[in-house]
């Protein structure tokens, strides 16, 4: 195995080493025959393989071509486009070296492939207007395939119809919830929202990244969301179907919350995961757990941004006015409980979404930036100085990135901030994705070195989720084009879109049902127990991860260690093959924004029409 380095894409001077490392690996690969060599044996041609818009970059990835030139040819086989690939890079992620195939100079649409060597042909994938919205309008369908408590009809869901599970009608106090009026062992009602993820349990914490990127999707970009229809049972409303479905997942959130104190329960879950089994079958006594510092706060940023949105429809004027309530009682649980980290009780051993050592600094700026645009009261800064947050891509636990991009749509800044400096904690960390995205092997931003980023990033970006944090630094990378209408951020947005789409070492695309190569086996139990062959359509899979959290369930042996090519599409591996709503919310703002941005018209869906 190539000695790979630290992570960091190695610096120019560098390079002739990683080259020669890549070399061997090549070497030993053809030598040894059998064993897993780390560079493909025929040319490989990595792209999008669903398309691009007319003007946008369009870059393939290949490795192992023997001549110099590429085609793309039409659908009819007809050579198109012609062009020189560029000189061979090393990108230390995948081992692998590789030449980057430009064809961005063809706009016109059609259906197409790139050809190397004269024979080796990529995927197919089509240049047009709205190519991205079938990914988009099924990364939204997505939620409405995760919702908890209520059945999936076929007019609606089609093959994935299902009956409902979990009415969470009867939610038992764990001991480590109780109160004097919820002793242990007493009944809440804590019904809807959506699963988490692959598991059947639902966390506050991941509902807040989750439903606050569907607010901010809508927020940022409202005409294109009013008009993106997913096909649900509330498409026949006026209220957009991205704002319906955030509601589903709102509503429950606000039933986390404790009347009696404004505490909010870290999660509902089941003592230990459940099986493989459909929700219905899923039958485990279910419990909310621990009131946490983190959970207070991310419901008050949360429903403090909804109370500022929903207001905008009469229909959902009260929902509006509930939610700035419960984030105030929210805010002041927290100031009276700052420090209560979720700790994981001994009989429980579900998802905890809680770091080591936080401080909780992050929840508490967004959830007071949020308070503050809902309210106009600056007292929520009494105990918060953003002047001393870090910049950094949003994620589940580094949420402040979400108050920047609510301050840069504020008129109004708080106290003892400027414009500039909000603007500045979103572009200086887009810079240095961007400066990755021009200069990375593989072109993408992905894979930035840590070491640039502001702190609490994720030490590796190839982390648990890894294509989540392609498409949340696509989302910061948005903010970064909408505040200075400057496209070197647009055309770095979409290069981790395209790496998520299949422009990648393992040669997926990342979401389900997408592209030609996409995951068949998620971690993902109604994928798994329905009897549908298909799995669920719309969501995305985590990616490639080197953690290596799940080797002991995974029968089929993951390909290499390296980081971005760890990823089996094996349903044993929840640490690169399970989906997850917060995963999924990244991909929709994303895409969502990068097909508004990219000027395609969106055509009005019939409300029956059924989409993927
Ligand atoms: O924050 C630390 C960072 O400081 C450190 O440098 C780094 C080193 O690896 O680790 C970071 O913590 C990681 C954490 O995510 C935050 O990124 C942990 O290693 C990593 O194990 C953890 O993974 C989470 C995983 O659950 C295990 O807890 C994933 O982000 C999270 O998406 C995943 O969520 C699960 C739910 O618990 C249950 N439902 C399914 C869902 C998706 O798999
Ligand atoms: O299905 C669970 C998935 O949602 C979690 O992300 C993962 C890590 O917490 O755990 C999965 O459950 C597995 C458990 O951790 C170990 N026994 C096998 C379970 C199913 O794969």
């Amino acid at each position: 195995m190539a000695s790979v380095n630290n992570g960091s894409k190695p610096s120019r001077d560098q390079q002739p080493v990683a080259c020669l490392a890549a070399t061997m690996v090549l070497a030993l690969g053809m030598l040894c025959g059998g064993c897993s060599s780390e560079e493909p044996s025929v040319p490989t041609i990595r792209l999008n393989q669903v398309g691009f818009a007319p003007t946008a970059p369009k870059v393939a990835v290949v490795a192992g071509a023997d001549t110099e030139v590429f085609e793309i040819r039409s659908r009819g086989g007809e050579t198109v486009f012609t062009g020189a690939l560029a000189a061979p890079e090393f990108w230390s992620y995948s081992g692998e070296e590789v030449r980057i195939a430009d064809f961005s100079g063809l706009r016109t649409p059609g259906d197409y492939s790139v050809v190397v060597d004269g024979s080796h042909e990529s995927h197919p994938f089509q240049i047009r207007a709205e190519v991205y919205r079938p990914v988009v309008a099924g990364a939204l369908k997505a939620f409405f395939f995760a919702r908890s408590g209520t059945d999936l009809d076929p007019a609606h869901a089609g093959p994935w119809a299902r009956q409902a599970g979990h009415s969470d009608d009867r939610v038992l106090i764990h001991a480590s919830a109780a109160s004097a009026s919820r002793p242990e062992g007493s009944l809440i009602s804590s019904p809807g929202g959506w699963y988490d993820a692959g598991d059947y349990n639902k966390y506050i914490v991941n509902s807040a990244f989750a439903t606050a990127t569907l607010f901010a999707a809508y927020d940022h970009f409202p005409e294109y969301f009013e008009r993106l229809e997913s096909n649900i049972p509330e498409s026949a409303d006026t209220v957009p179907d991205i704002i319906d479905e955030a509601v589903i997942n709102l509503r429950w959130m606000l039933t986390m919350q404790d009347p009696m104190d404004g505490g909010v329960y870290h999660k509902l879950t089941t003592l230990r995961f459940e099986g493989m089994v459909m929700p219905e079958q899923a039958t485990a006594d279910r419990y909310v757990v621990q009131k946490s510092t983190p959970a207070a706060l991310d419901l008050a940023a949360t429903a403090a941004m909804a109370a500022r949105i929903l207001i905008r429809w009469p229909q959902l004027e009260d929902l509006a006015g509930q939610c700035l309530t419960a984030a105030e009682a929210a805010w002041a649980w927290a100031e009276a409980n700052p420090d209560v980290a979720y700790q994981q009780p001994a009989d429980v051993e579900t998802g905890t979404y809680a770091i080591d050592d936080d401080d909780f600094v992050d929840e508490r700026a967004w959830a007071a930036v949020e308070l503050f645009i809902a309210g106009g009261d600056a007292s929520y800064f009494d105990q918060v100085d953003l002047t001393q947050l870090a910049g950094g891509v949003p994620s589940w636990p580094w949420v402040s990135p979400f108050g920047w991009a609510s301050l840069a749509d504020h008129d109004e800044m708080p106290p003892g901030i400027s414009r500039d400096q909000v603007e500045r904690a979103i572009l200086d960390t887009a810079d240095l994705l961007k400066f990755q995205a021009e200069e990375s092997a593989y072109r993408v931003a992905l894979g930035a070195s840590p070491e640039r980023y502001a702190a609490h990033h994720p030490k590796r970006d190839f982390s648990w989720g890894s294509s989540s944090v392609a498409a949340s630094q696509s989302m910061l990378l948005l903010w970064a084009y909408r505040l200075t209408d400057d496209r070197s951020y647009l055309d770095a947005a979409l290069t981790n879109l395209d790496y998520i789409l299949g422009r990648n070492p393992t040669g997926y695309c990342f979401v389900i049902g997408s592209g030609s190569l996409s995951p068949r086996h998620p971690h993902h139990r109604p994928s798994e127990a329905d009897g549908v062959a298909d799995p669920l359509p719309g969501f995305m899979v985590g990616g490639p991860h080197d953690g290596g959290q799940d080797k002991d369930f995974c029968r089929a042996m993951y390909p290499s260690d390296l980081p971005a090519r760890a990823y089996v599409d094996d349903v044993c591996s929840y640490a690169t093959n399970e989906v997850a709503i917060n995963w999924n919310a990244a991909l929709l703002y994303a895409a969502g924004g990068l097909d508004a941005l990219s000027g395609g018209d969106l055509p009005q869906l019939s409300s029956g029409q059924a989409t993927p």
